[in-house]
């Protein structure tokens, strides 16, 4: 199976991309954490897009708050997807870095999600993986079909809770 890299800003970063880790291992993806950032250590940023493919990665997940330019930087040197998650990291409240992320020019794209968006960036990232791997893509579904009794739960017990209630 194609590994998934997570990649942040900086270990600020942290607490919002817990949610990730835990989705790609409830998922059983394989995925590796690595701080590194478009401004502070653009050569290793750089080195590590470079290198992904090689080193086994499938898709790469980026995230980075205020001016972020790591999901991009990444992309412009891979053709691996890279997946952004902008970071609400600043009195601009994740608008500065979502701008930054999801306009990028053609021919480099970077599939943005929502800002903090960490558990929607490793399901999509382990989508992306689970087109090679059947097993996973069984994985996925059960989530789903899991997700769905859930809230088919949460809509009997709103009804149970309302039923004898007088309408408005
Ligand atoms: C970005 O700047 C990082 O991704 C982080 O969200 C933000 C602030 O970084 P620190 O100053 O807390 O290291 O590059």
């Amino acid at each position: 199976m194609k590994k998934v890299a997570v990649i942040l800003g900086s270990d600020s970063d942290l607490p919002t991309l817990r949610p990730a880790f835990d989705t790609l291992t409830q998922l059983g993806v394989e995925f590796e954490a690595h701080i590194l950032s478009a401004h502070r250590t653009p050569d290793e940023a750089a080195a590590f897009a470079s290198g992904a493919r090689a080193a086994g990665f499938g898709v790469i997940i980026a995230a980075a708050g205020k001016a972020a330019h790591l999901a991009g930087a990444l992309a412009a040197r891979t053709t691996l997807p890279v997946i952004g998650v902008p970071l609400k990291a600043s009195d601009l409240d994740g608008l500065d870095a979502l701008l930054s992320t999801v306009q990028m020019p053609s021919g480099i794209p970077v599939a943005t999600v929502a800002i903090n968006g960490a558990a929607n960036a490793a399901i999509l990232a382990s989508q992306i993986v689970a087109v090679a791997e059947p097993e996973l893509a069984r994985r996925l579904d059960d989530a789903r079909a899991s997700m769905r009794a859930g809230v088919l739960a949460k809509d009997d017990a709103l009804r149970q809770e309302l039923k004898g209630k007088p309408d408005d």
